[in-house]
């Protein structure tokens, strides 16, 4: 799954979506829409790592590719998503190449890093892989960093020179916050910084990715190269359309 996932990527565009409910049901649904990845979301929502299993078994039923967001603060968080069955991490405020180092060290068995050991998780099908299977297929886990801050932002260039991020993220809120407006995620100024995270990411040959709540910025992004786009939000595409429906049938068109 994860191989397949990144050669979508390399060749190609991966559409995903945020997910902060706590019932698989939805995150079904995103896999039958046809989604090619969730970000599970454990920096903002109410989700845990025990609610988070359950929706990492409903991302099997469907084949849609689950990453887990982790908390900025995340030492033990990143071994626990994965022992429990993420197929990719994301790590919101990378700020140095010392942070991406330290997301490497912990997501990685040696000799790439030293994420804690042990084989009877989830993620190693509670022992009954081989073990020496489990540490190199866990080893492929996609890593995702997210650059959003000033300080992400003067250091971009070292970090990506960090060996093992597989995309740049882009959090165009937490963005538009670090450059004094914050949710205009369209100011000029955002979608400058922004294309100089894309322009020197490409160069470095690491995928970029970003968040957008508008179909015109998702067309924009990918024009420019962007090959991981989480559309919204589960809940907020769900209010979306509840407020529409509601238009419709009380007479206010849409
Ligand atoms: C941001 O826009 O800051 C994000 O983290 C998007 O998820
Ligand atoms: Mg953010």
């Amino acid at each position: 799954m994860i191989r397949d996932f990144k050669q979508k990527l390399k060749d190609d565009f991966v559409a995903g979506i945020f997910s902060k409910t706590s019932d698989p049901a939805f995150i079904e649904i995103m896999g039958r829409g046809g989604f090619d990845f969730v970000i599970i979301d454990l920096e903002h929502g109410p989700n845990s790592v025990q609610t988070v299993q359950n929706l990492l078994c409903a991302a099997e039923v469907t084949g849609i590719f689950p990453i887990i967001r982790v908390k900025e603060d995340n030492s033990s968080l990143i071994g626990e998503v994965l022992d429990i069955g993420a197929c990719g991490i994301q790590v919101p405020h990378i700020n140095n190449a010392d942070d991406a180092k330290e997301v490497v060290m912990l997501s990685r068995f040696a000799p790439l890093g030293m994420r804690g050991v042990c084989r009877f998780v989830r993620a190693a099908d509670y022992s009954s892989m081989d073990r020496f299977s489990y540490f190199s297929e866990a080893n492929e886990a996609v890593i995702v960093l997210q650059i959003e801050g000033p300080e992400g932002i003067e250091n971009i260039d070292r970090v990506l020179e960090v060996e093992g991020a597989d995309i740049i993220f882009i959090g165009p809120y937490d963005l538009s916050q670090s450059l004094g407006v914050p949710g205009e995620v369209d100011h000029p100024s955002v979608e400058k910084k922004m294309k100089e995270i894309i322009e020197k990411s490409v160069r470095g040959g690491v995928a970029v990715g970003t968040f957008v709540d508008t179909y015109e910025n998702a067309d924009k992004w990918r024009g420019l190269g962007v090959k991981y786009i989480a559309y919204s939000v589960d809940v907020g595409i769900f209010y979306d359309k509840c407020v529409e429906v509601v238009k419709r049938i009380t007479g206010g068109g849409v």
